[in-house]
């Protein structure tokens, strides 16, 4: 099974050439792969019968018994956070993100409207009132990542990006509901997204991927050269943003080192080309390094512009040196993946077929001077085509994605520097098949300083062949990789709608959510105070329906199987909003309030409050009811809103 023969023969022009015509490539790929496909039912035979670990059937996990990690999955362009337990991939929760969700209500109850709201800069609330909304529908979430204490997961947060409208969002881990969504000012596509590791988040890194006018007021356009990236530094407590850092060429992945003092982002596009010509250009982008305290320094003395009130220090290239430095990296580096050693740094080199090895000991003296920009490169091992993504196992090994190959390779990081110093070493240990297409991959742990080598994700793009056909949009597939012994064994296959960009994997123990909400939780703080305002006794959430002009509120309370009102009457044209308090307090009992032909739902979760607010532009009978099934009388958990004709 170990292929240690490295793809040599494929120049970077010509893997340029190949990628451009990605159609013809891929097709092409995938016809190689069909042949394949006896040998891995082969491998899965073995798998069923070695000694490795998924022989003793810890992937299936017997009815009632606990996986022994969290999976929190991001999922592309559906804007979602996902939670599986793995290994055994059961899909566990859906929270929604920068999505609109039609089960929950988010994006429609006052609660997450406020979320939505608070963050959002001034122009994008004037740009979705023009619209007529309040909220944009879509995001596309690739990078969740966990709050860091010392060097591993502390379970308090997650974070992450939407690169398609520009957004950071924090997960609360004790309810596993967002609590924040910040709009990046000056910066376009936040794509690369890890919160600082040491001595803990604090920062929470975000790498802007596109380019605009540093000025973007329809000012300056079609002139390419007064383009800029921007760099963001978010406060994971907070989610302000003390500073941000302009940079030259597009951001892509970031990450950052075990110490507290460097942040560092792979960029490709370093041309700052407007085309794949341009963009692909030249034979050397590069990683950009930050340095935390310089820039601190810099942000307190002033040496700053204030953009959209941000302070925004100058790290461009050939700028201000001691808050940035440009390590040249072959062709369009993409992932970025600082190893649990603490040392070392992965930047995969996606056009070229080799990762390069940054030693973080050695950052110090290229803030030097006239130092050599590559002197802190300490390996660049050729690994096979399209490498992307690298994951760890605390043992000294790195596995890598090749997206070209459609293989997993695993490396030895030691040997790789003993190669690079001139030694006659082979790192690469195996390789393996995954189907198809890999980016990301992680393993258990493998983005902390607790990596425990158990297993390997590898998240591939394309399924073709792999599940029954469901017509032209495919599933992308999920593989589970035994990593116990040197031949990595491809032991599950995982389908997914679009598209899990990236998974961290989570020791269960660190993770601790609550079963019933805190009747006083911020989230509905708002809601709360509107309601003493308004005479409701916020102990026992007294109902009542309180006539404010053309504005009614209307309280009611939810506890199995009823809802405490079974009716109420509002006049067409009034803006109503129902606010239903959940009074069970016993595990699992969750409510809704469903509206029928109002497009209004929401989810009221045990001791929570939710409301939603609508115009009763309808006169007539309308029943409301619970959509989630919580009792034998489920179906009797109705109500009625009577609205009565304007002029009746
Ligand atoms: S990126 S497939 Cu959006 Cu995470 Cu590399
Ligand atoms: Cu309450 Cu169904």
């Amino acid at each position: 099974m170990s292929d240690s023969t490295p793809k040599k023969g494929i120049s970077r022009r010509g893997m340029l050439g190949a990628t451009a015509g990605g159609a013809a490539l891929l097709g092409g790929a995938g016809g190689a792969r069909l042949a394949l496909l006896g040998a891995t039912a082969g491998a899965a035979t073995a798998a069923g019968t070695g000694t490795a670990r998924a022989a003793e059937g810890a992937l299936s996990i017997a009815p009632g018994e606990l996986d022994e990690y969290y999976g929190f999955w991001s999922s592309g362009q559906t804007g979602e956070l996902r939670i599986l337990g793995f290994p055994s991939m059961r899909e566990l929760m859906r929270v929604p993100v920068f999505n609109r969700c039609s089960a929950t209500g988010w994006g429609q109850t006052n609660e997450s409207l406020k979320i939505f709201d608070e963050g959002m800069l001034p122009e994008t609330r004037a740009f979705l009132a023009a619209q007529g909304k309040r909220v944009h529908d879509n995001g596309d979430l690739h990078h969740p990542h966990m709050s860091f204490t010392d060097g591993t997961y502390d379970g308090r947060y997650l974070f992450m990006n939407d690169k398609a409208n520009t957004r950071v969002a924090r997960v609360r881990c004790d309810v596993m509901k967002c609590d924040k969504i910040v709009e990046i000012p000056n910066a376009k596509a936040i794509h690369g997204l890890r919160p600082q590791k040491f001595p803990r988040t604090g920062y929470v890194f975000a790498n802007g991927e596109d380019e605009v006018p540093m000025v973007n007021d329809g000012s300056v356009l079609d002139e390419p050269d007064k383009y800029v990236n921007f760099f963001t530094a978010l406060d994971g407590d907070t989610m302000e943003i003390p500073w941000q850092v302009m940079v030259s060429g597009n951001l892509d992945n970031t990450d950052c080192d075990y110490q507290g003092k460097y942040a560092f982002s792979t960029s490709y596009n370093s041309e700052m080309g407007m085309n794949l010509a341009e963009m692909t250009e030249n034979e050397m982008d590069h990683v950009v390094v930050f340095n935390l305290a310089e820039i601190e320094k810099g942000v307190a003395d002033g040496d700053v512009q204030v953009l959209n009130g941000v302070p925004v220090i100058d790290g461009r290239k050939g700028q201000n040196k001691k808050y940035t430095r440009y390590i040249p990296i072959p062709n369009s580096p993409h992932g970025i993946n600082t190893a649990p050693d603490g040392v070392h740094v992965v930047v995969n080199g996606k056009l070229s077929p080799t990762c390069s090895v940054i030693d973080v000991t050695k950052l110090d003296a290229l803030f030097e001077e006239d130092a050599d920009p590559r002197s802190c490169i300490v390996a660049e091992p050729e690994l096979g085509l399209g490498p992307l993504h690298t994951a760890f196992d605390g043992k000294g090994f790195a596995y890598t994605t090749l997206f070209l190959d459609s293989q997993m390779v695993k490396w030895d990081i030691a040997k790789a520097v003993q190669a690079y110093a001139g030694e006659e070493v082979d790192p690469i240990v195996s390789k393996v098949d995954v189907h198809y297409q890999p980016g990301h991959n992680h393993t258990t742990m493998g983005e902390t300083k607790e990596a425990d080598g158990n297993w390997l994700i590898s998240l591939n793009k394309f399924s073709k062949d792999r599940f029954l056909n469901v017509g032209p949009l495919k599933p992308e597939n999920e593989q589970i990789i035994d990593i116990s012994t040197d031949d990595m064994k491809v032991v599950h296959d995982g389908p997914t709608f679009a598209e899990p960009h990236d998974v961290i994997l989570v020791r269960r123990d660190i993770v601790n959510p609550v079963n019933v909400w805190d009747r006083n939780d911020p989230m509905w703080a708002e809601t709360r105070a509107q309601a003493e305002a308004d005479g409701v006794n916020i102990d026992d959430w007294t109902d009542a329906i309180i006539r404010d002009g053309d504005k009614v509120r209307v309280y009611m309370t939810s506890q199995a199987p009823t809802f405490s009102l079974e009716k109420f009457e509002v006049t067409q044209g009034d803006e109503v909003t129902v606010i239903v308090t959940n009074l069970d307090d016993i595990d699992d009992l969750t409510h809704g309030f469903t509206l029928n032909n109002h497009g209004v739902a929401m989810e009221v979760g045990p001791q929570a409050t939710a409301s939603v607010t609508f115009t009763a532009a309808k006169p007539g009978v309308y029943w409301y009811y619970c959509q989630w099934f919580c009792h034998a009388l489920h179906m009797e958990m109705r109500g009625r809103m009577l609205v009565k004709p304007k002029d009746a």
